[in-house]
């Protein structure tokens, strides 16, 4: 078998309180115990310029137009395309929570075409496995903490659900490796699910990265 060259890009998806970033944590964790190098980022990165701008957005203390937003999530992906391109070659696993999935179900969400949200995020660097963490609005609602932020509405998750799945079917049409996880199952069954579905991944990456739709 051919020496593994590069290491694996794992990316998160889901609604809020799905439980998204405590399994990116957990996962981290898992990696780290089991000595393999991994960094977790987390989308949107607001510490850069660009993330000073979606945050304000996000916080509703500035208005922007919906397609301005959106190119501001998809630039905030590419600021830091190089620096996971780089990590993955030097033998880091990488962890996202949140990716370009995100970005079209929650614009495409508000009415802009489904085509046209896509097109920036072509290119991006391709997870090699997307774990979608799926959950009924109104369990995740009642699970607490929908907090002030944009977006952080039943209604508007429904929505974006929706978005989600047609994107994961389309993913699985492609051949795009694409696992819906029960999000409703408690936090250390959901971690055993997705540690399933990474765990054969770590160690044994020896295609070159791809490029998201490319
Ligand atoms: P967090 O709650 O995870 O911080 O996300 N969003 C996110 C978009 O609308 N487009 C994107 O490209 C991304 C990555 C989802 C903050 C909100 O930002 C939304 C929720
Ligand atoms: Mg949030």
């Amino acid at each position: 078998m051919a020496k593994p060259n590069r290491s694996a890009f794992i990316v998160i998806e889901g609604l809020d309180r799905s439980g998204k970033s405590t399994q990116a944590q957990i996962l981290h964790e898992r990696l780290t115990n089991a000595k393999t190098p991994v960094e977790l980022i987390k989308f949107p990165d607001r510490t850069t310029a660009i993330g000073k701008m979606i945050d304000s957005y996000l916080r509703s203390e500035s208005e922007l137009d919906d397609r301005a937003i959106h190119l501001l999530f998809t630039a905030n992906r590419w600021e830091l395309a190089s620096h996971i391109t780089t990590l993955l070659a030097s033998g880091t696993t990488v962890i996202a929570d949140r990716y370009a999935f995100s970005g079209i179900a929650f614009s495409a969400r508000k009415g802009l075409p489904y085509e046209w949200c896509r097109g920036p995020d072509v290119g991006l660097p391709a997870p090699d496995l997307t774990l979608f963490l799926n959950i009924e609005p109104a369990v995740a609602r009642a699970r607490g903490g929908y907090g002030e932020e944009r977006y952080e509405r039943e209604e508007v998750q429904r929505g974006v659900r929706e978005l989600f799945e047609k994107i994961g079917r389309e993913m699985q049409t492609e051949g795009s490796s694409w696992v819906q996880v029960d999000a409703g199952k408690g936090k250390d069954e959901v971690a055993e699910d997705i540690w399933g579905a990474v765990e054969p991944l770590i160690g044994s990456c020896d295609s070159p990265i791809g490029r998201l739709w490319d």
